[in-house]
């Protein structure tokens, strides 16, 4: 009976596919478990080893969850739109939905292979028109609610409605633009446009003006990355800022809320830090200054209202609205150059820390509201438009940047920090005294921010005020493979489609160019942009298109009801299944898609579609697998190759080699020959005879040769063996670089398990024995630990447990079936093929899968008898086997007969012998 894994392996996943044995059912007793991987974009590279890492730990937590009593849910799907196909379909022509359904199937035949237990029936594709009907449906949610601040919760637009006729805006901020304040009465005067208007400042799905960078030679809106000091990174053509219209999702209004809610969650402290650094809640003031004889103010803002007495000029954005207004004539033309170089600048360049020092005067003088010092305005682009008010008071000696910037335009700078202040460099220590500081002279920082607070509230000229760095979310894409908003415009109002009409679905395209000024592909399709109106009205399409992370975004919760046509979730369903208990991807995700799924999961929350308002109870991030690639030297300008120990004799150039012609650093030369033709006739010198490869730890990538296919090793060791290996190579959440090596030893290990069951010649070995204390032992500290590690997802001291026992069972030549089925019953989750069917094997009925976790029975682990030292007046003399169960008059007996100790006795009788249980016995003399 052999181990022949590949045909055991085919046989199970036949079986369990034709049985449905990971079909998940939404009516259980049991308690329930959610395991969710993130799901894949399909890209045409399809998988390297690097891929499932993540995907087999959460396979083997669902697994173990299974067996522990569990129903869990465990599905895939794939996050179908997006970029890469419509790069390709711009290329070649093809249909963005033939390229993802062809790498889908790649995709899932290499998901296959591994053995994954996800219940199929619950695939879900973004892409799909009955998926993102549901997309398009929460996005009208997101459409017709507001954040009520007071409630601290989405309400319908219509409770809104409801508020401003009845009390106009007085006591509902408008998050969009502060300045809007208006009653009832003007509401109500208000026409529908006006009012629609309004309201859109107020949506939590809304459509607003932002810019976007627009290449006008290539025809195409930019992401920010693509833009490098003002042109394309692809070309290098000029990229200007335009002002588009664009959908946005009102994620500030969340901001407390995402904050508050990293609390109840189990993320690693690194990834909070990361969403928390993202949200960038500051704490601070505005307060407002006024222009020297102009009727005009500027309202800054700071998180150091105690400095005010060190303020020594101004900075406004250069967008600012206040500029062109206070600018003067003399300084009028240097404003406006400036303002033209800032254009050209990214966001993201003006933030870094920029060692040029760029700014303009505007002739103008703002009012130190404390000490009526006319201190000067300046624009520059170190200040962002749009954070705080994008409007700065400057303290040179408290803020590095205004520091320098005052020595590069030779600015006077008062000195109101703390003694240290050496005059060439800023002081930003938070706990200087101040100094020269008027009222709050000597006082620390805190007390005195809070005493300049109080006199800014009681001159009623500034305010307390909290920020955020984090932005409302740009939700417009000018491209085709995404969702279509479900919006029309009538005459320019955008208005909710019926949701009796979605999906709205992407219509065919014969092109994938972009439209005029920017405008997405769809625009160009014009009888499908304009629909025939009534009444002579005009009525259009949205041409845009959603991102990435719209259809990623709550589909965490159509996997538990996926085939449901009236909603998008059953709400009972989403009652039983509750938040994903496990949630395992990589941090690169940190800041995107996992703060957009928690803003639409508090969202439809709020909205009474489901019951709890964090999506992932835990989340781990798999570490990344880098690859160790294989370097040939090759002596310059030869067609020579020379072994790595000898290359320092010869001159050579360094070329990566395909990792999977050699054999750990050894190089198959024939195999070498074969892999590019210019090879074919290499000459090769070696040492002791063979070639030896350099290595080097990088990125695994197709490029550098230096990827591995799981097709590749399933074949030659299969799945069990893989997946175990994965586990094997270290902590899941570390990362590591992949070598195929060591997949052997776990390979070896797998058949000596078989070796447990079956001999080659006997065949099958196993038998009914009763199995002894020590087997007992060995079992149940396999299942203590194992039962632990993967509680703790601690995958790889799992396998190295399973190693120990394995060996352990060996030595004892254990072949007894009570023993060795509980551990095919633990092994199942890492190795489930060539467990189930040794479980056949030995006759079992029903699948393994089904069978009950081991329960662990400390009573086998404990030792029913202890070595104690034997003293004789407290020097150790011997050690003696006794019983634990020994009562301490059995204990004297015992020691007091024993060979050695009655020698120390010398014939006589002992003073006392004292007996400490389960330590030691001390004779005394
Ligand atoms: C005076 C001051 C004195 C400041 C001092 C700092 C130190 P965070 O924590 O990031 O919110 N600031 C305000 N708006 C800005 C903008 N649009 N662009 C660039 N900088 C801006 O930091 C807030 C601080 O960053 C504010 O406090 C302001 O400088 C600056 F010793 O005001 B401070």
């Amino acid at each position: 009976m052999e181990y022949t894994f590949r045909h055991i392996e085919q046989k199970w996943q036949e079986r369990w596919k034709a049985s449905g044995a990971y079909r998940v059912s939404n009516n259980s007793s049991k308690p329930k478990c959610y395991v969710l991987d993130m799901f894949p974009y399909p890209s045409g590279a399809g998988l390297h080893v690097g891929h499932p890492l993540g995907y087999i730990a959460s396979d083997i937590y669902a697994r173990y969850k299974r067996l522990k009593g569990f129903n869990v849910l465990h599905p895939m799907g794939y996050d179908a739109f997006g970029l890469p196909a419509e790069q390709y379909a711009l290329e070649t022509g093809q249909h963005p939905s033939v390229t993802t359904d062809e790498n889908i199937n790649a995709f899932r035949g290499q998901l296959d292979n591994i053995g994954f237990c996800y219940d199929w029936e619950r695939e879900i594709r973004t892409s799909d028109p009955g998926y993102y009907k549901w997309t398009q449906h929460i996005f009208l949610q997101l459409f017709d609610s507001w954040y009520n601040r007071h409630a601290g919760k989405a309400e319908r637009i219509d409770v809104l409605v409801r508020i401003f006729e009845q009390d106009g805006n007085l006591h509902h901020e408008c998050p969009g633009d502060r300045s809007i304040r208006f009653s009832a009465d003007t509401w109500n005067e208000y026409s529908y446009e006006e009012q629609q208007n309004v309201l859109m400042e107020y949506r939590l799905g809304y459509l607003a003006y932002a810019e976007v960078n627009w290449c006008p030679a290539l025809g195409t809106v930019l992401a920010n990355d693509e833009v490098i000091n003002g042109v394309s990174e692809r070309g290098g053509h000029p990229v200007i800022k335009k002002k588009m219209r664009q959908w946005f999702l009102r994620i500030t209004e969340y901001a407390d809320r995402l904050l508050q809610g990293l609390d109840a969650v189990q993320f690693s402290e690194a990834m909070k830090d990361m969403q928390r650094n993202w949200i960038g809640k500051s704490q601070g003031a505005e307060i407002k200054f006024n222009i020297a004889g102009s009727m005009e103010s500027i309202v800054v803002y700071t998180t150091r209202p105690d400095t005010i007495f060190g303020v020594d000029f101004m900075v406004l954005a250069p967008e600012h609205e206040l500029v062109d207004g206070i600018t003067t004539n003399e300084q009028s033309e240097a404003v406006n150059a400036y303002k033209e170089y800032v254009q050209s600048r990214s966001e993201r360049e003006r933030m870094a820390e920029v060692k040029q020092i760029t700014g303009c005067f505007t002739g103008a003088y703002a009012v130190n509201p404390f000490d009526g010092r006319k201190i000067p305005v300046w624009i520059s682009e170190y200040v962002l438009a749009g954070y705080g008010t994008g409007a700065i008071m400057a303290v040179p000696c408290g803020d590095q940047r205004d520091f320098n910037f005052a020595n590069h335009f030779s600015i006077p700078i008062t000195n109101i920090l703390g003694q240290a202040f050496s005059g060439d460099e800023a002081n930003p220590t938070k706990e200087g005294k101040l100094f020269n500081s008027d009222f709050i002279t000597g006082m620390e920082m805190k007390d005195a921010s809070e005493a300049v607070m109080l006199k800014i509230e009681s001159l009623g000229i500034g305010k307390r005020q909290i920020n955020y760095k984090m932005r409302d979310a740009g939700f417009s894409r000018q491209r085709y493979w995404g969702e279509p908003f479900p919006i029309v415009y009538r005459n320019g109002i955008p208005e909710a489609m019926n949701e009796a009409d979605l999906p709205l679905e992407l219509p065919f395209v014969e092109h994938y160019k972009q439209g005029e000024d920017g405008e997405g592909p769809l625009a160009t399709i014009t009888d499908w942009v304009n629909l025939p109106s009534d009444n002579g009205t005009s009525l259009r399409r949205e041409t845009n298109t959603m991102p990435g992370y719209a259809g990623s975004s709550w589909y965490f919760l159509r996997y538990m009801d996926p085939h449901n046509g009236d909603t998008f979730c059953d709400r009972r369903i989403s009652d039983y299944w509750g938040q994903v208990d496990l949630y395992i991807g990589g941090t690169e995700h940190a800041v995107g898609h996992l703060l957009y799924s928690r803003m639409w999961t508090k969202v439809l929350y709020d909205l009474g579609y489901i019951g709890f308002d964090e999506p992932y109870k835990k989340l781990v991030n798999q570490g990344m697998i880098t690859g160790s690639s294989r370097l040939v030297y090759r002596v310059r300008g030869t067609n020579q190759f020379v072994s790595a120990g000898l290359r320092a004799q010869y001159d050579t150039d360094e070329l990566h080699v395909d990792v999977n012609i050699v054999d750990g650093v050894e190089l198959d030369i024939e195999a070498f020959k074969k892999w590019r033709i210019d090879f074919a006739n290499a000459q090769f010198i070696l040492e002791d005879g063979k070639y030896i490869c350099g290595t080097l730890v990088e990125k695994m990538s197709k490029r550098l040769f230096n990827t591995v296919n799981p097709d590749v090793l399933v074949e030659k060791f299969g799945a069990d063996t893989f997946r175990m290996y994965e586990m094997f190579l270290g902590p899941v959440e570390q990362s590591k670089p992949w070598e195929t090596k060591g997949i052997e030893g776990v390979h070896r290990f797998l058949k000596k398990l078989w070796r447990l069951f079956a001999d080659e010649q006997k065949g099958l070995i196993v038998t009914t024995a009763a199995p002894t204390a020590d087997e007992l032992k060995t079992l149940h500290k396999t299942i203590r630990k194992i039962d632990d590690d993967c509680d703790r997802l601690s995958f790889n001291t799992a396998v190295s447990s399973f190693m120990v026992c394995v060996n352990e069972l060996i030595e004892l030549k254990c072949n007894k079936k009570a023993i060795l089925e509980q551990l095919l019953v633990l092994l199942t989750p890492f190795a489930p093929h060539v467990c189930e069917e040794l479980w056949e094997t030995i006759g079992n009925k029903g699948s393994i899968l089904d069978a009950a976790f081991p329960v662990f029975e400390e009573k086998y682990v404990t030792e029913s008898t202890k070595e104690y030292p034997v003293s004789v007046n407290g020097k150790l003399r011997t050690t003696i086997k006794i019983s634990l169960d020994a009562s301490s008059d059995e204990v004297e007996k015992i020691a007091l007969s024993n060979e050695v100790i009655q020698k120390w006795l010398e014939g006589k009788d002992p003073k006392k012998v004292i007996f400490v249980k389960g330590k030691m016995i001390n004779v005394v003399i």
